[in-house]
């Protein structure tokens, strides 16, 4: 088990002096995030109910008087890259981590914000690759440094479209707006309902008696942004044929309605992105009823729904899954949480249960897969901002 409570704060503030030999003048943290429902919503204009939780990107930055911005990566041995915001900002083929952080200030400049260079130091404890949200966490943290540095007067959400546009363009990945929405305007003790089309946000409290259990299959995900992608194509083309501009404005009954009009694999994931948009804005009542019974039941129908129709889990999730809701029976909720094809399942159970739950899935599952789990059990945290 992760204790939940340890930043990477001070590596980063640690680094700074030892690297740029002074104090840095600005800590600014962004969280990854767990979704509790909605998945595969928001790139169809949809619904999506996550929480930020209290793992973070970190960075320790100060402005400089030139145009240099020199960044150091604690995560990576402390490489360091260099680059000059007076010449145009290129791709790197060689150094991954650093097109998320060039891809956001390229993104800045071209939204017409001027500012000098800055150095930089940045580190993280988001789990790489599992499902939460490490590249939009990092993504959110470098807008928000440049905000701080140079008083640029941007609100969270273009912080998060930002950040997005960063992803989609300049990194490659057509990901929606969810991931950096909720590090961005994350609350503690709440989770954010969010209209993906007109982004609008709504708190939504978390009820004090359940606890938010992540738990991570550490099953490589294969074949993430093509299948990611094909999804996405699959659901604009039952859209163009239900005549609508994306699937949120395709009801159930159109739906049944006009189904037997698509082909079967269409008709699955169309069913799914609308039944869960129905789901998200039910499961977000519940909380706010504190009815955690009808949670637990809009949370297996996700799953369901997840498995056989939008087919992005697979046997590892689904196997973390069952053994939570044979240890928990109707006093919580679990799914997988993610893009899927691996990564992390979320369970929200009293927390009277974590032990029970820790204890089941560290005996069953490695037996029935021959994989180990990690489990993080997290708060919802605030979204980005200073480190106080
Ligand atoms: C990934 C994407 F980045 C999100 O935009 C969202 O589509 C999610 O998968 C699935 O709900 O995290």
């Amino acid at each position: 088990m992760i204790d939940c409570s340890t930043q990477p704060t001070h590596l980063v503030s640690n680094a700074f002096k030892s690297v740029f030999g002074r104090t840095a003048e600005h800590l600014i943290q962004a969280p990854g995030r767990v979704n509790l429902i909605g998945e595969h919503t928001d790139y169809n204009d949809g619904f999506v109910l996550p929480c930020a939780i209290d793992y973070q990107a970190v960075v320790a930055a100060t402005a400089r008087q030139d145009t240099l911005v020199r960044v150091v990566a604690v995560d990576y041995d402390n490489q360091m890259n260099e680059f000059d915001l007076a010449q145009p900002l290129e791709f790197d083929h060689d150094v991954m981590w650093v097109n998320y952080i060039r891809g956001v200030i390229d993104c800045l400049q071209k939204r017409g914000f001027t500012f000098n260079g800055a150095d930089i130091v940045v580190s993280g404890n988001v789990p790489q690759g599992a499902g939460l949200s490490s590249s939009a966490a990092l993504e959110v943290v470098i807008g928000q440094t440049f905000k701080a540095l140079y008083d640029l007067d941007i609100s969270q959400q273009d912080i998060a479209l930002n950040g997005q546009q960063a992803e989609n363009q300049f990194v490659g990945c057509n990901c929606g707006i969810m991931d950096q929405l909720i590090s961005a305007k994350g609350k503690r003790n709440h989770s954010l309902l969010i209209d993906c089309r007109s982004l609008g946000t709504e708190e939504v409290s978390m009820p004090e008696d359940m606890a938010i259990v992540i738990i991570n299959s550490n099953k490589k995900r294969g074949l993430v942004d093509s299948e990611y992608n094909t999804r996405r194509q699959q659901c604009e083309a039952a859209a163009d044929f239900f005549g609508e501009k994306a699937l949120r404005d395709v009801s159930i009954e159109m739906f049944e309605a006009r189904q037997s009009g698509l082909d079967e694999v269409t008709a699955k994931r169309a069913r799914h992105v609308i039944t869960e948009n129905a789901r998200t804005l039910e499961a977000a009542q519940a909380l706010r009823d504190c009815d955690m019974a009808r949670l637990a039941v809009l949370m297996e129908q996700s799953h369901v729904s997840m498995r056989d129709d939008f087919e992005i889990t697979c046997p590892e999730v689904d196997a973390i899954v069952d053994i939570v809701k044979s240890t928990i029976g109707t006093q919580g909720g679990v799914r997988m949480t993610g893009g899927g094809f691996g990564g992390c399942v979320v369970a929200l159970v009293p927390p009277a249960l974590v032990d029970v739950v820790k204890q089941a899935v560290e005996k069953q599952y490695q037996a029935q897969t021959g994989l180990k789990e990690t489990i993080y059990v997290c708060n919802a945290s605030d979204g980005a901002g200073s480190v106080v």
